[in-house]
């Protein structure tokens, strides 16, 4: 017994030490090290103290985290139909998803960005990006809903989006393809020199956040990859990446990758902008939907947009100007006080940064090495700020700490190297699991990063997780930026492919953050606001329900009249006024998902009845003790039956 208690003595003290090691070690073993799980770890009860908006990628949402936990709250459907909230599939958010193209129930979202006031985070909206049929949607950060999508003509590919600059005067989208503007039927091999790059700058309404294209600046028929806005003082500016310079139309891997340098575009748009609002700029037939979602009516309208303002950029001396980038650079971002543009050339050994005071200074004395297509070049060296050497290899993206430090992903060595603003100086490497792309500072793209953590988001996972067959889940990783060596603390697994993501504190959010949609408010026409509105009416073979939900009954729940070859609406309002009490409805085979209604609102599917009988429907969202109980009847009669339409709740 005494030798027992002589051992656990022993294994007490080597147990202390070893900890007292740890702990005095500044130790690089990252997220092996003894702390990292108490710094992620959120207590139950307790709240997380920054939102992460992480993009879904191909996926087309957007996915609500919670850091430093990596807690999933919600994936918010932005450009693909979403069947656990009915987005896309109710009558009333539809048109949300209309386009040029018609109905299109996906998309591939990339970059979201969050409103900004005098260059700090507000968290009034989200913006973000579909890449592939060109859009930009805008979501409501106190309901956490998409309310507006905008589609952007003459683009494709629109990937260097959506950036907003510091007072949201405008959303930036830039086309990935350069395109035929207008399209026409030419031939492929005619590319170059014939194709434009079409910039758009959408104004936001100060007010409610709403877009509308104010104009494109047509640019030569380069790739534009990426895009940051100006700050401080170069607020007014904006800058885009290009690739493919070379204008080629095939074999990109081999044939955009000649030149040994391409551009960093710098635009003006101040001076544009005062361009244009001098009647400066062309009118451009064109076609795109702009679609809005009614907080009142709780319904999307989509409205067909005709023409376009573009501007020739030639015809704005001083406001377009080209920046040397080593090589076929991807990211391009701008430090928080607005003086230096990151160019990460993908191919390129070194980190080139430039300074914006030199930019204006080379623009002043006119030194230039030449123009493409009439925009003037500046000389690599005029506008050169520093270059970090050697910092690893495929550089993608930069975000910054706001306390001068930098922080780049290195897709192909699979890091995050930081280094110093000024000295062009390696600080620190820490490798990612695998593959990074974008990084993640809360407030990054703003001139007032929160510099706690940094998030990368990673391609592949490989070994990190338990295997879910051919497909592994992609990840995002969480480290500690405080110190002078960064740490990693956390693993998560992302819905669809993480491009980007846009963070900020959660007290900023939160006090704005609605509860409920108010019942007095609603303004859908097809609203039954108490049980004493609810009604079936019949119009030729349509027959409209008006019906309320409420715990734990649906009014009316038996319904009769209904006959094979009509087309029913069930208008459903939730007259629940609490608090987290949504209800949720559906109906035996109904080929579209249920609906998921908040309180105070109304939403609509329909249902083809196509067999006689008595078919059932429920509430799909357990809401009560009595959620079982909540549930009703519909009789379908044959077409040629004559029996009139009666509803009821409660009656024998
Ligand atoms: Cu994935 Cu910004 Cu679309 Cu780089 S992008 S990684
Ligand atoms: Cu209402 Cu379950």
């Amino acid at each position: 017994m005494k030798k027992t208690i002589n051992i656990l003595v022993s294994l007490l003290i080597l147990a202390g030490l070893s900890s007292c090691n740890n702990s005095d070690s500044t130790s690089n073993k990252g997220a092996l090290n003894s702390n990292a799980a108490e710094r992620v770890y959120v207590a139950p009860g307790e709240l997380d103290e920054f939102y992460a908006f992480v993009s879904g990628g191909f996926s087309g949402q957007l996915a609500v985290y919670g850091l430093p936990s990596g807690r999933l709250f919600k994936v918010i459907p932005v450009f693909s139909q979403d069947a656990e909230k009915a987005y896309g599939y109710n009558e009333e958010t539809k048109p949300m998803l209309n386009t040029s193209y018609g109905f299109i129930p996906w998309d591939d979202s990339h970059h979201p960005d969050i409103s900004q006031t005098n260059g700090v985070v507000d968290g009034r909206y989200v913006y973000i990006n579909a890449n592939n049929t060109p859009r930009i949607a805008k979501i409501d950060l106190t309901t956490f809903e998409t309310t507006e999508i905008i589609e952007v003509p003459n683009s494709a590919g629109n990937h260097s989006s959506s950036f907003v600059t510091e007072n949201t005067e405008y959303v930036v989208a830039g086309t990935r393809f350069s395109v035929p503007v207008p399209q026409r039927d030419m031939s492929i091999k005619e590319y170059k020199g014939n194709f434009k790059g079409a910039l758009s700058f959408i104004k936001v309404n100060p007010e409610d956040g709403g877009m509308e294209i104010k104009f494109q600046v047509l640019m030569p028929g380069f790739n534009y990859d990426l895009s940051h806005p100006g700050r401080g003082k170069s607020h007014g500016w904006f800058f885009f990446t290009t690739y493919n310079t070379e204008e080629a139309n095939t074999l990109m891997e081999v044939n955009s990758s000649q030149n040994d340098k391409d551009f960093i575009a710098a635009i003006n748009w101040k001076m544009i902008e005062e361009y244009v609002n001098n009647g400066g700029g062309t009118m451009m037939p064109t076609n795109y939907a702009h679609n809005v979602y009614d907080e009142k009516t709780h319904s999307a309208t989509s409205t067909m947009i005709k023409e376009v303002l573009v501007v020739n950029p030639v015809d704005v001396p001083g406001a377009v100007f080209f920046l040397p980038t080593p090589k076929s650079p991807h990211g391009c971002d701008v430090d928080p006080s607005g003086e230096y543009i990151v160019g990460n050339g993908k191919l390129s050994a070194n980190l080139t940064v430039h300074s914006f005071t030199k930019m204006l200074d080379a623009i002043e004395n006119e030194k230039f090495a030449g123009d493409a297509y009439g925009i003037p070049i500046l000389n690599f060296e005029d506008v050169l700020a520093g270059v970090v050497e050697q910092p690893g290899l495929g550089p993608l993206h930069t975000e910054f700490d706001g306390k001068g430090n930098a922080y780049t992903t290195f897709f192909i060595s699979s890091e995050v190297v930081k280094w110093k603003i000024g000295t062009w100086e390696v600080i620190d490497r820490k490798p990612t699991y695998y593959s990074v792309g974008h990084l993640m500072i809360p407030g990054g793209n703003s001139a007032k990063p929160f510099g706690k953590y940094v998030l990368a988001m990673n391609k592949i996972t490989k070994d990190r997780y338990l295997s879910t067959g051919p497909e592994v889940t992609q990840s995002a990783q969480l480290y500690d930026i405080t110190g002078e060596k960064m740490e990693l603390l956390l693993d998560f697994p992302t819905i669809g492919e993480p491009h980007y993501a846009a963070g900020i504190p959660a007290e900023i959010v939160m006090k704005n953050s609605k509860k409920i949609y108010s019942l007095e408010e609603n303004e859908h026409p097809y609203a039954a606001k108490t049980d004493a509105d609810t009604k079936v009416v019949r119009n030729g073979k349509e027959v409209h329900i008006y019906m309320t939900m409420i715990r734990s009954h649906f009014s009316p729940d038996n319904i009769e009249g209904v006959k094979v070859g009509d087309k029913v609406y069930f208008h459903v309002t939730n007259l629940e006024q609490d608090y987290d009490v949504p209800h949720g409805v559906s109906m035996i085979g109904a080929n579209t998902s249920e609906l998921l209604i908040m309180p105070g609102q109304t939403e609509t599917f329909i249902w083809y009845p196509k067999r006689v009988g008595v078919w059932p429907f429920y509430c799909t969202d357990f809401c009560s003790a009595l959620h079982q109980e909540m549930q009703g009847y519909v009789r379908v009669s044959p077409a040629s039956s004559n029996l009139e339409l009666s509803w009821s709740l409660g009656e024998d």
